[in-house]
């Protein structure tokens, strides 16, 4: 019989049956990715078939469907690993604030473009708005702008005093990401009544996160319209950077996507945007039609490959 993964911690894998039991699971065997060299072989989100062992309780998955798509990132720094945060998922929501702690836009843009690569559609949700001077609320406000003006869906919210409706309404698989204390689990915990999974307030005197949650884990809501359909959340340890993977210099400005498009009036077909005769790119730079910070982060991720090293955002 099938399932799905819904956590994953040391050599267990919890599964849920499709007729909604749960067994502890051990994996049969390897089954890898061709070409990718992962530390994970199931991940949450992952469809399985399962074979129960006699005493009812425990089983082996002996199948993992393919994919329809995955997030991964690396394993560690250095490392020539994989891990893959989820599988088979709808929509990510990154959760940004502008402090306590302070998300960089490099790392926002390294995940928009991992998650572009991947075809991944993301939702940027500016948390703990209600913490934010005046000042910094406008701030918040051009970043809307920028990131709407490229076409993506943005929200701004408190998840502690006031979640928006339309998140309540979310349907099929939702990824919570973003750094550590930025307020994932906050968000779960006011999304399904009764949870009250683990938060933690962040350190005072870095003003960063406590990395709280140490593992993925899929939880349900109970928005369940259809019984054979699939509204979960999957909560998520924060990560601190993002190295990019598996991507040819060439390749990192079509993650970006309006470098992508105007880079096609440069001079040079196979340009890479920094300092080439006659590059598009360039000029909507320094004419301010492309912002700074997605050029920085662009540049960051071209970086990566020159030290040819996972470097954190
Ligand atoms: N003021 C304010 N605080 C918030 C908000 N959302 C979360 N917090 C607080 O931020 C701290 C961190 O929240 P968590 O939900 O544990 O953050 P997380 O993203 O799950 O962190 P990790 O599990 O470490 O990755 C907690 O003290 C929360 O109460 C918000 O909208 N406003
Ligand atoms: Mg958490
Ligand atoms: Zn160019």
């Amino acid at each position: 019989m099938s399932g799905i993964v819904i956590k994953i911690s040391g050599s267990w894998t919890t599964v849920r049956r499709d007729d909604g039991q749960f067994f502890l699971c051990k994996v049969k065997g390897s089954f890898r990715i061709k070409g990718l060299r992962t530390t994970n072989p199931v991940a949450v989100g992952d469809r399985v078939d399962i074979a129960v062992s006699p005493d009812g309780e425990t089983a082996l998955i002996t199948n993992v469907y393919p994919r329809r798509n995955y997030i991964i990132r690396k394993a560690s720094n250095l490392s020539k690993q994989s891990h893959i945060l989820a599988a088979n998922i709808d929509r990510v929501l990154l959760l940004v604030t502008l402090r306590q702690p302070e998300t960089s836009t490099t790392f926002i843009d390294r995940f928009l473009s991992t998650a572009e690569a991947y075809r991944i559609p993301v939702v940027i949700c500016f948390n703990k708005t209600d913490i934010l001077s005046p000042e910094e609320m406008e701030e918040l406000q051009n970043l809307r702008s920028l990131y709407e003006s490229l076409g993506y869906e943005t929200i701004a919210m408190s998840a502690l005093s006031s979640v928006p409706s339309e998140l309540r309404e979310l349907e099929g698989l939702t990824l919570l990401s973003g750094n550590s204390g930025v307020g994932k689990t906050t968000l779960l915990n006011a999304l399904i009544p009764g949870l009250e999974q683990k938060t933690a307030a962040i350190s005072e005197a870095h003003l960063t996160g406590m990395h709280t949650t140490t593992f993925s884990e899929m939880f349900f809501l109970d928005n369940q319209s259809d019984p054979n359909s699939l509204n979960a959340l999957i909560d998520t340890p924060g990560i601190k950077g993002f190295g990019t993977f598996d991507m040819e210099p060439e390749e990192v400005s079509h993650y970006f996507r309006e470098i992508f498009s105007v880079g096609r009036e440069c001079r040079f077909s196979n340009c890479l945007h920094t300092n080439e005769p006659d590059c598009e790119v360039c000029r909507a730079v320094s004419e301010g039609r492309i912002a700074l910070s997605r050029y920085e982060s662009y540049l960051s991720m071209l970086g990566d490959k020159d030290a040819g090293k996972y470097r954190g955002a």
